[in-house]
């Protein structure tokens, strides 16, 4: 049988099944790529999904911090649009976890259009200069979305210090490279990349459920797109 999975981790796919955030059938990613499986973070709008997720976020991170004392971060950052929602509930999650710890942790997004009044400015919430900044986003394939997000904190004076996302791929960037866009941030910029649930804990559950065509479908793309890293 497949190694037990932490509980955060099973009550994150489980709650991913039931909403049909997860999806198995045939679908055309960004890349091209034809996927047995598909993560779509957006369906979870309603206030118990919210729940499930950014606990899961912060159950993620706080085990990473556990485990990494000298681990700390200021900002989680949420690349507009998808992140901003995914940012705020997880630093209310994480203060209600440990609020000594992480109640002084900020969330912060950028604008995607550029705002001339007010204010002004790119940044809405924590400014990020001189500021340590954990991103979190949904799913990471080839990395385009996250390299744009790194370049935001890079122009904004803030430093990265991690990566979060919920569903790490293992995905290889390209054709010609073994190597995933999650490996790459890792050596580019030796920051840990956290997740809370990848695609060998997804065959494991499909495997421990008896689902074996859906399972042998993600094995098949894994042996053709996965990554050695
Ligand atoms: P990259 O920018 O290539 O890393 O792809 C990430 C984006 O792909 C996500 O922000 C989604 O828009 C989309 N996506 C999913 O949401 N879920 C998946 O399971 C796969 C993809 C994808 O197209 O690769």
């Amino acid at each position: 049988p497949p190694p037990l999975l932490p509980t955060y981790k099973s009550a994150f796919l489980q709650s991913c099944l039931s909403a049909s955030v997860l999806t198995f059938g045939t679908y055309k990613l960004k890349s091209g790529r034809l996927s047995p499986y598909f993560f779509n973070a957006g369906l979870f709008h309603t206030g118990g999904l919210v729940h499930s997720i950014s606990t899961a976020y912060a159950h993620a991170l706080l085990t990473h911090v556990t485990q990494n004392p000298t681990f700390e971060f200021d900002i989680l950052f949420g690349p507009a649009y998808k992140g901003i929602p995914l940012a705020t509930a997880t630093v209310d999650k994480l203060a209600q976890l440990d609020k000594g710890r992480f109640g002084h942790v900020s969330y912060s997004f950028n604008r995607k259009e550029l705002k001339d009044h007010g204010e002004g400015g790119v940044i809405v919430g924590a400014p990020l200069r001189n500021k340590n900044v954990v991103i979190i986003d949904d799913v990471i394939t080839a990395g385009t979305a996250m390299r744009e997000a790194i370049e935001i904190i890079r122009a904004q004076g803030g430093t990265l210090v991690g990566v979060i996302v919920a569903l790490d791929r293992k995905e290889r960037m390209s054709d010609d490279s073994s190597g995933s866009a999650i490996g790459e941030v890792r050596r580019k910029f030796d920051v840990p990349v956290l997740s809370i649930i990848d695609l060998d804990d997804l065959i494991g559950v499909l495997g421990g459920l008896g689902d074996e065509e859906d399972m042998g479908r993600l094995r098949d793309y894994k042996g053709r797109y996965g990554a050695s890293d």
